[in-house]
């Protein structure tokens, strides 16, 4: 059974013990942030919930964060899946071969509140500043953006932030040129025409993981987020442009980005856990504002790792990769893992069951191939290590790499973006000069190695049973 929108979402999180209410009152300019970054780094995945900010000091709306990514249980409920890359890569690519376009009904809850022209004032809403001092304003963090191709009139749905900038006008940040919006709006700066956006905040989950994922330019992310609902997505128009919005969204902003100007943006706190440098962008005017009664503020956390947005990004990143090796490549790669200290971009573990020498160094290759700008640090173990267990990983490249013989640095690759080590002088979109280098480490046992010297899993487990009576319940 799909979601219908965010609150019934919401409800089925709660059920399950997912999401958390903080009644508390909390400041949305410094609190917010430290209180959802705290709960990440204290609370560890298995257990962390989403949380609902039910009091922003001076905001009736409440605010509710890591609703698609507080952990990956989470992330599996909001794809109504199982926790394991099969099973979410299934769903994907099932989605992506039967999408299923939105339906277009007579009117929708998104549009129970409608504000036009000087009525609107974003300064309503419980926007929160994320990086405390360094941030220059508040930052909407989980819009899902929504604009048209003007030559083949195909939909478009991405995420990119937006820094509030007036009462009526926000920034939009691209994080490269060939983001799918940035090439439709070059298509109608080319013509001096502004492009018509409109802001959804708030919706079923599946829209939000559609909107963040790359899916080929031209496909409508609302159709793929259809086919992983296995129903429509319902559609209202907006009430100033022709763009049509999911009916039960909590929040739109209609408006347009204008051809030709540019505003300073950012420096903006990012994944990797460093301040990303500002520059010159895009701005929206925002037209018109219509909501829910009591609409909820959704938005993602992302800076410091681990976040919601590390969380997302190893699925995002993840997939294509266990889908290149797997099935197109036909490697017996058994799981993988982009690590979570390098926000789920920078550093892979790859597990395989190898039938020869070569495989290894094939997966790494592969995985370089898939995503080129990612993976700078790869590792190859057999299927006995568990890649999500660092100290298992640590103890494989302890003891069953030689240095020499087992590792290798491929120089002048892609570098991962926003990777502070990577010296860039001058624009960042400049790809000649973020080149970076990677590394492969093949961690596999090379030849027969000796019995490991652990008790046997029996004995493991009868102990894990009588465990209480040796009284080691109250020191562990
Ligand atoms: C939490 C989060 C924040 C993101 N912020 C941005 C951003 O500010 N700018 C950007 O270009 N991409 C950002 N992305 C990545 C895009 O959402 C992603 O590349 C998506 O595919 C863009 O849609 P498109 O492929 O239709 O262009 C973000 C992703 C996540 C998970
Ligand atoms: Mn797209």
């Amino acid at each position: 059974m799909p979601y219908e929108d965010l609150r019934h979402y919401l409800r089925v999180l709660e059920e399950k013990g997912k999401l958390f209410r903080i009644s508390r009152e909390v400041d949305k300019d410094w609190e917010l942030s430290a209180v959802a970054k705290l709960v990440f780094r204290k609370i560890p995945d298995e257990r962390r919930p989403a949380l609902l900010f039910e009091k922003v000091k001076g905001f009736s709306t409440p605010v509710v964060t890591g609703v698609l990514g507080a952990s990956r249980q989470v992330y599996a409920i909001a794809l109504e899946t199982e926790l394991n890359f099969e099973e979410i890569f299934r769903r994907w690519s099932r989605a992506q071969a039967d999408p299923v376009p939105p339906v277009l009904v007579e009117s929708g809850p998104c549009q129970e509140v409608i504000l036009r022209g000087d009525e609107v004032d974003l300064f309503q809403l419980p926007v929160p500043i994320w990086t405390v001092p360094h941030d220059p304003a508040p930052y909407f963090t989980s819009p899902y953006v929504i604009g048209r191709d003007p030559e083949s009139g195909a939909r478009n749905v991405g995420t990119y932030r937006l820094q509030l900038k007036g009462k009526c006008k926000t920034g939009i940040y691209f994080g490269n040129n060939l983001q799918d919006l940035r090439r439709i709006i070059d298509k109608n700066e080319k013509q001096n025409r502004p492009t018509p956006v409109a802001v959804v905040l708030g919706t079923d989950p599946v829209i939000g993981l559609t909107s963040v994922s790359k899916v080929p330019f031209g496909l409508d992310e609302l159709a793929v987020a259809g086919g992983l609902r296995g129903e429509p997505v319902e559609v209202v128009k907006c009430k100033s442009s022709d763009l049509e919005v999911p009916a039960t969204a909590e929040i739109v902003l209609e408006g347009e980005i204008p051809p030709g100007i540019r505003e300073d943006e950012g420096p903006f706190g990012e994944y990797a856990g460093y301040m990303s440098r500002g520059g010159p962008s895009f701005v929206i005017n925002v037209k018109c504002m219509t909501t829910r009664r009591n609409p909820i503020f959704q938005a993602f956390v992302s800076q410091m790792p681990p976040s919601e947005s590390s969380c997302i990004r190893g699925f995002g990143f993840g997939v294509p990769i266990y889908k290149k090796l797997k099935y197109d490549l036909g490697l017996p790669i058994t799981d993988l893992h982009f690590k979570t200290a390098g926000g789920s971009t920078a550093y892979l573990v790859i597990s395989m069951k190898k039938e020869n020498e070569g495989q290894p160094k094939q997966a790494i290759w592969g995985a370089w191939a898939v995503l080129p700008r990612f993976a700078k640090f790869t590792v190859v173990v057999d299927d006995d290590i568990d890649v999500r267990d660092s100290f298992a990983v640590d103890w494989a490249m302890s003891f069953r790499v030689q240095p020499a013989r087992d590792i290798f640095i491929e120089p002048n690759t892609l570098s991962v973006p926003l990777d502070p080590s990577v010296p860039i002088e001058g624009p960042v979109s400049d790809e000649r000069r973020a080149l970076g280098s990677k590394i492969g480490i093949d961690a596999t046992k090379k030849h027969d190695f000796p019995p490991i010297a652990f008790p046997p899993r029996e004995h493991i487990l009868e102990v894990e049973k009588r465990w209480r009576e040796y009284g080691l319940h109250l020191i562990s």
